[in-house]
């Protein structure tokens, strides 16, 4: 059974899926293919893993429906980061004994040792983004709780391009190890160039087409597709669309940053 479709039973059509597994290089997740997990600590929500170590990743992402009273009261801890963002409905988050009430477009960062809560006080279900990860501790700093909406963080224009714009989630400080973002392209827009970089990237597209050119392909992507670069994936994208569809593609992704090759 499909985990965002709810599939069951056969379909008229071949199966097919537009997910593509190149494991330690890239993966596009098609949501028809998605299943859900059960994993220890969720109550009434339906959780799938996205991104993880099976994959080459360093992290895990995982896209959560949360049901009315659906919760978890322990994510993160000893050791681990956490980065969480509501793509729909709202939800409450408590961190450090402090509670705050998420809509679409929150976010909160845990850093390592603490633990984060989220339980779902609304009428209708709310779709969770969640990044979890290993902190790499830098001697003299530390990371700290972030909390916020993206609504209210500015869009900066991206690497000089018109009609292409970033936001950042969290402060420049070497007591981060990562970033969470959001690129927005306009229709007809693109990265400068094809990127080649160390950085790994777990990708969550929120709106619009694109065609995304992953190692030596060009393939296309839309809204629910998720995507994983391991480090040195050669990538770039353009937006695409349609007369009477001028969606933006925009995406949200993490990046790992402010530390030194491991050798
Ligand atoms: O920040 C980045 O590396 C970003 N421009 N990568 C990407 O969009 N694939
Ligand atoms: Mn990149």
């Amino acid at each position: 059974m499909g985990y965002l479709n709810s599939q069951i039973g056969y379909r008229d059509e071949l199966l097919s899926t537009r997910s593509v597994i190149k494991k330690e290089n890239y993966v596009i997740l098609d949501p028809d293919g998605l299943v859900k997990n059960s994993i220890p600590g969720y109550e009434n929500c339906d959780t799938t893993i996205l991104g993880s170590p099976a994959m080459g990743a360093s992290f895990a992402d995982y896209l959560i429906t949360v049901y009315e009273g659906g919760k978890n009261e322990a994510v993160g801890g000893e050791g681990i980061e956490v980065f969480l963002y509501v793509i729909e409905g709202e939800v409450a988050v408590k961190n450090l004994d402090k509670e705050e009430i998420l809509t679409e477009g929150g976010y909160i960062f845990s850093p390592e040792g603490n633990l984060v809560a989220f339980e779902n006080k609304a009428d209708k279900s709310a779709k969770l983004y969640l990044y979890k990860r290993r902190y790499e501790k830098l001697e003299g700093y530390t990371a700290h709780t972030v909390v916020g909406n993206a609504k209210d963080l500015p869009w900066k224009e991206y690497e000089g391009m018109a009609n292409c714009y970033i936001k950042d989630f969290l402060p420049a400080d070497f007591g981060f190890d990562m970033n969470m973002h959001i690129l927005k392209f306009h229709i007809g827009a693109s990265h400068g160039y094809i990127e080649t970089h160390i950085q790994e990237h777990g990708m969550y597209i929120l709106s619009g087409k694109g065609m995304y050119r992953l190692d030596n392909e060009w393939i296309p992507v839309k809204k629910g597709d998720y995507i994983f670069m391991d480090a040195y994936c050669p990538q770039a994208c353009y937006a695409v669309g349609d007369a009477g569809r001028e969606e933006a593609l925009t995406y949200i992704y993490s990046k790992d940053c402010n530390r030194d090759v491991l050798l």
